[in-house]
């Protein structure tokens, strides 16, 4: 195969056979499309752009929490329940500690190990190289990507309990927070802001002991969160002795199948990836620029719903409008 070149456009047909390549879940290409969404490549936009799809209704997964909570155990046993289902299944291993991509989570890879072979589930780890956006950027393209090639759900795991890591997990339609025994003083300290954003919290190693003191501090921690309509849904699990997995993977379900994911599904990714595009170019321009074009944010958003645009192509507006201003200001420092 060809070598990318990391600031040259790809060729129109180049573009072509790479999104035919993700539509068929090609993995080879399939790859070298997340390589270039992460490296920031020039030609990602107009890939993602053909890609897009408002309607799509693959449902996307995010699972977040302290190092060593067992996140890819679960992840693991997640993938077995939707394999058996014969689903495919996506995983992005969010790695926050490095900019590069591959090695670093050798650790995730071992325990999903028995799912390698496995031509139904892609596993993809990633970091933040080149995107404008970060990781949050890199991982919600990601995210588009493998659902377009068909991976139904798609889960992101990325550690940490932190607004950060929470906000990049929170970029799938639901939101797991896996917390463990031995935490409680970390709980009680936790920002309600951070349980509201989990759709499920989930206890795991219930087979330790601290189990009980960690559900009493989670509760407690809930009870301060009043302003939210659907309180998360506390499980107790253990991945090791599969205590509770049932429960896990039926709420999880019922969440991925309930109306408040499916409603207005296509809406809230739009907004989500176009609020992140304008954040990326330089909000206040872009804003500008939006307004002009289409009233207001809202009005781009209805472009993209009836299928005249795309929150991509709203983005490759931004870079044809700023790099003719800086055409422009070369010239007249040439003048
Ligand atoms: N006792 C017990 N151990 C568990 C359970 N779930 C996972 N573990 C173990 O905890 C360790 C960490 O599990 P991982 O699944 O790698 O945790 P993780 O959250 O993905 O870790 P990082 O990705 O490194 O943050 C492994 O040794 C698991 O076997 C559980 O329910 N009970
Ligand atoms: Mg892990």
């Amino acid at each position: 195969m060809a070598q990318i070149s990391p600031d040259v456009d790809l060729l129109p047909s180049e573009i072509d056979s790479f999104i035919i390549d993700v539509r068929e879940s090609r993995p080879r290409g399939l790859a070298r499309v997340l390589s270039m969404v992460e490296n920031g490549h020039p030609s990602s936009s107009m890939i993602l752009h053909s890609l897009y799809n408002p309607d799509r209704q693959v449902k996307t997964i995010g699972v977040t929490g302290p190092p060593g909570a067992g996140k890819s155990t679960l992840v693991n046993l997640l993938i077995d329940y939707w394999r058996k289902l014969n689903r495919k299944v996506g995983v992005i291993a969010v790695d926050p500690s490095s900019p590069f991509s591959g090695g670093a989570l050798l650790g995730d890879r071992v325990r999903m190990q028995t799912h390698a072979s496995d031509p139904g589930v892609f596993i993809r780890s990633m970091g933040s190289r080149g995107h404008l956006g970060g990781l949050s950027g890199a991982t919600r393209d990601a995210l588009e990507v493998l659902t377009s090639a068909s991976y139904d759900p798609v889960l992101v795991e990325t550690v940490g309990v932190g607004q950060a890591e929470v906000e990049v997990a929170s970029i799938a339609d639901i939101t797991l927070l896996v917390l463990v025994p031995g935490l409680g003083d970390e709980v009680q300290t936790m920002k309600a802001g951070i349980m509201e954003i989990a759709d499920v919290i989930v206890l795991n190693k219930a087979d330790r002991p601290g189990i009980e003191q960690l559900e009493t501090a989670v509760n407690a921690s809930l009870e301060f969160v009043d302003d939210r309509t659907v309180r998360p849904r506390v499980i107790r699990c253990s991945a090791q002795t599969g205590e509770g997995i049932d429960n896990l993977t039926s709420a999880v379900d019922s969440l991925l199948s309930s109306e408040v994911v499916g409603q207005d599904n296509a809406k809230r990714r739009t907004t989500l990836i176009l609020n992140g595009i304008i954040r990326e170019k330089g909000s206040d321009l872009a804003k500008k620029i939006i307004s002009e074009k289409y009233g207001s944010i809202n009005g781009a958003i209805d472009s993209v719903l009836s299928g005249e645009t795309t929150p991509y192509m709203i983005g490759e507006m931004f870079t044809g409008f700023l790099e003719g201003i800086q055409e422009k200001d070369n010239g007249s420092k040439q003048d």
